[in-house]
């Protein structure tokens, strides 16, 4: 078998570079890992830049987000249960669309399928060979038979934990990591969102996020350490919790019920360099993790999809090398950026352990300065809203 470009992994990353190329005439066949109701059943991102919203656009993907994702022109900061708003289009005239990943994912199925899109779900021992030469191939174990995939590109979009980012020989690779001394526990509960929009808020005993995905349906976050479990955690201890961290009037207003999902995510900031070796383009969670406070890890995955496709299209359009050239470093001089604002959002709203009252001071003083200056404001809201591409 032959295609253009074979992409490891039908994450959002995959899919959605399947779904620009196909719409160029470029073949690619995605192989996924795991089954498509494992995929689907993943809840993680929630905001999308706007600059996300239009690479779904321009790929064809964007009913169901019209009609049902919730545009935010701000968000709400808050420390000690006191909070206060950024306003997004007032300080940089731009918004974000909240519409959750899992939504993304289903919708990018969905035109994968209607275009007659090749996806092969729970390809095992996916494995990318001759990625130095002009002649790369991929060979996977599907129902126990053997394949052989010839190709012209090999894109790893197979999250931080795929096989891609390996390929690269550690002589060329250089990693960058960060990893921060707590945890993100979430749950998704069938109740309306306490606020109309996000709530970031930063407290002594920990930070605490409240978002959604609907209007009947809202997802919350605690900071806890790293030694926790998600099932020690009952939904009234999780909801206590929460109270306790967020401004008082969201706590008087809160309505609770029981979790649909829990469970507890690391956090960590991570960059390879670089991410492009011969044949072979990293995309999205396979080349870089930010932890989610800046809500930038899918559209960051995003970005790279755009660098990358534009320089396919141009390689296979009019024989145009250049954008290929350059993606691994026009694609990280954003993730960077993307990097320092996610870690930087992150370093002012956790409790550190090790931070002490003069690191809460700080803080507070940080999110007083944030409430009280414009200017603040403006490079809070540029960033969250997304650097153009
Ligand atoms: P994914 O989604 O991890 O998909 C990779 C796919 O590759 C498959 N795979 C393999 N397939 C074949 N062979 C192998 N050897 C393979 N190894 C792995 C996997 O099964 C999977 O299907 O990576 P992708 O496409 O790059 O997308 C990245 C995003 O998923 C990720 O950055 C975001 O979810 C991060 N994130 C957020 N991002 C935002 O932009 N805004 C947010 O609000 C936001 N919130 C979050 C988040 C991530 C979270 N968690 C749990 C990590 C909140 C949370 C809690
Ligand atoms: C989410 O809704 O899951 C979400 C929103 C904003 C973030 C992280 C996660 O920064």
């Amino acid at each position: 078998m032959r295609r253009q470009v074979v992409i490891i992994g039908g994450g959002p990353s995959g899919l959605l570079l399947s779904q620009l190329l196909h719409r160029d005439g470029i073949e690619t066949i995605v192989l996924e890992r795991r089954s498509r109701d494992y995929v689907l059943g993943r809840i993680r991102a929630g905001v999308l830049e706007w600059g996300s919203v239009e690479m779904l656009r321009t790929a064809g993907v964007d009913g169901r987000m019209n009609d049902q994702g919730l545009v935010h022109g701000g968000t709400y900061l808050a420390a000690r249960n006191r909070g206060f708003r950024i306003d997004f289009e007032a300080r940089v005239g731009r918004k974000v669309m909240v519409y959750g990943q899992t939504e993304v994912t289903a919708d990018l199925y969905a035109a994968r399928d209607a275009m007659g899109g090749e996806i092969i779900h729970e390809a095992e021992g996916v494995a990318p060979h001759g990625l130095d030469t002009a002649a790369p191939w991929v060979s996977y174990v599907k129902d126990g038979t053997e394949h052989r995939i010839d190709c012209d590109y090999v894109v790893g979009c197979d999250g931080f934990h795929g096989v891609s980012r390996g390929c690269i020989p550690e002589s060329v690779r250089t990693e960058y990591e960060r990893i921060y001394p707590f945890g993100w526990l979430g749950i998704l509960s069938e109740v309306p969102p306490v606020s109309h929009e996000l709530i970031y808020a930063n407290h002594p005993r920990g930070f605490a996020l409240c978002s959604m995905r609907n209007p009947q349906l809202s997802r919350h976050y605690i900071q806890v350490g790293l030694d926790e479990k998600a099932e020690a955690w009952s939904d009234d201890a999780f909801w206590d919790e929460l109270r306790r961290r967020i401004p008082q009037d969201a706590a008087d207003t809160l309505v609770t019920g029981p979790s649909i999902e829990k469970s507890i995510a690391p956090l960590r900031s991570f960059v390879c360099e670089p991410i492009r070796w011969g044949r072979l383009f990293l995309v999205g969670d396979a080349a870089h993790i930010v932890p989610p406070t800046g809500a930038k890890g899918l559209n960051l995955a995003i970005s790279d999809v755009h660098y990358l496709w534009q320089g396919l299209r141009a390689r296979y359009g009019d024989g145009e090398e250049e954008g290929l050239a350059r993606y691994s470093e026009r694609a990280l001089a954003r993730v960077w950026k993307s990097v320092r604002f996610s870690w930087s959002m992150t370093t002012l709203l956790h409790h550190f352990p090790e931070q002490g009252a003069f690191g809460q001071r700080i803080q507070d003083a940080d999110l007083a300065y944030l409430e009280q200056s414009e200017a603040a404001q403006t490079a809070l809201a540029e960033n969250y809203v997304g650097l153009p591409f």
